[in-house]
């Protein structure tokens, strides 16, 4: 009998080795490595067959062969591990790829809205004021028949009282609450509630009982101006009603003072701006605040004089961007209202 030597035992653990590797390598898909396990680190395989012959070696050759291979057999092992690894990845990969879903869906982009003309404007005119120096008061749009009128000079019977021009509401004693006609009533309301100096201008909603047409709404809305110091003169208003003009209209406008009576101003003036073409726009009212208004409100007349002003928001929109006919703006028709 030929007997085995250690190092025939390790080159052919070797050589089976380097076959086995051969083997996982040539593999292409998981179920093939793994139906070539038995083969290859199985106890039938040929490399556990070698463990069988270390009986056979001199007793002091048997630890190193031993351990030759072990590690034979645990290098095909990791190879083994190694390789399915690969092929498991290689094959979910695949597997990925195929049953791949687009999820994506194409959306319209969003519809950004804008802000409404009427509030482009009304902002617009709250920053010039501001770069001024006034600041923003905010008053009630339902508002007490003494602020509206009483407060403000108006004598019991005048005109603008009448229920066919001012919108009553239903509350309190009859003639007592209503939809405020104009911005001045915040006039009173800050005087109550400030101490000059004051410089304030207040934009909002007014109601009157004015038929619809080109040029009124019974839904409107104004801006009103209010400065009360200590020697305010007309000719302040006037310097403020000019810078005002140039700074929103820009160079080419100037404006114009015309006399006019306001129960609540004295003297009383309309005021007009000038377009580049030499034609005149009537926009608002002003006037210096009357003493007994001043009074009225909490300011001592002796020490404090001031002017207001008040003029249409609305028709100012419509001057600045050529609308003919206030009711465009009101109808709500997004096809006009896109343009501004
Ligand atoms: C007033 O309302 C006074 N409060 C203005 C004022 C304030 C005078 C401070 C003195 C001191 P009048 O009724 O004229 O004034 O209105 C002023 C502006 O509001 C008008 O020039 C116009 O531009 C606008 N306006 C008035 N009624 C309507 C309406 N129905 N629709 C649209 N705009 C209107």
């Amino acid at each position: 009998m030929t007997s085995d030597t250690p190092a025939a035992l390790v080159a052919e653990a070797g050589a089976l080795t380097a076959e086995a590797v051969a083997t996982l390598e040539a593999a292409g898909s998981v179920a093939e490595v793994a139906a070539a396990r038995p083969e290859l680190l199985g106890k039938g395989s040929p490399l556990a067959g070698l463990r069988r012959r270390l009986g056979a070696l001199a007793p002091k050759d048997r630890p190193a062969a031993g351990r030759a291979l072990s590690e034979a057999l645990s290098e095909v092992e990791k190879r083994y591990e190694t390789r399915l690894d690969e092929l498991r990845s290689a094959e979910r990969r695949l597997q990925l790829e195929a049953e791949r879903l687009d999820l994506t869906e194409l959306h319209e982009p969003p519809q950004v809205g804008r802000l409404h003309v009427i509030t482009q404007t009304q902002r617009r005119l709250e920053d010039v004021f501001c770069a001024m120096g006034y600041t923003v008061a905010e008053g009630p749009e339902i508002e007490t028949e003494w602020h509206n009128f009483g407060a403000l000079n108006f004598p019991p019977g005048h005109p603008a009282r009448d229920m066919y021009d001012t919108l009553y509401v239903d509350h309190g004693p009859p003639g007592s609450t209503l939809l405020r006609t104009h911005t001045s009533p915040v006039q009173v309301r800050v005087m109550q509630n400030q101490s000059p100096p004051l410089y304030v201008v207040a934009p909002g909603r007014c109601y009157r009982q004015d038929t619809a047409d080109a040029t009124h709404m019974p839904v409107f809305h104004q801006i009103e101006g209010l400065v009360i110091d200590e020697d305010i003169t007309l000719g302040d208003l006037a310097g403020a009603i000019e810078t005002f003009t140039t700074a929103y209209f820009g160079p080419g406008f100037t404006s114009r003072l015309r006399p006019s009576y306001f129960p609540f101003t004295e003297p009383s003036a309309e005021f007009d701006v000038q377009r580049p073409d030499g034609t005149w726009l009537e926009l608002g009212g002003s006037g210096m605040v009357h003493p007994s208004v001043l009074e009225v409100c909490g300011v001592d007349p002796e020490r404090w004089s001031g002017f207001a002003f008040g003029f249409g928001i609305d028709r100012l929109a419509m001057l600045r961007y050529g609308v003919d006919d206030l009711r465009d703006l009101w109808t709500n028709d997004v096809r006009f209202l896109e343009q501004f």
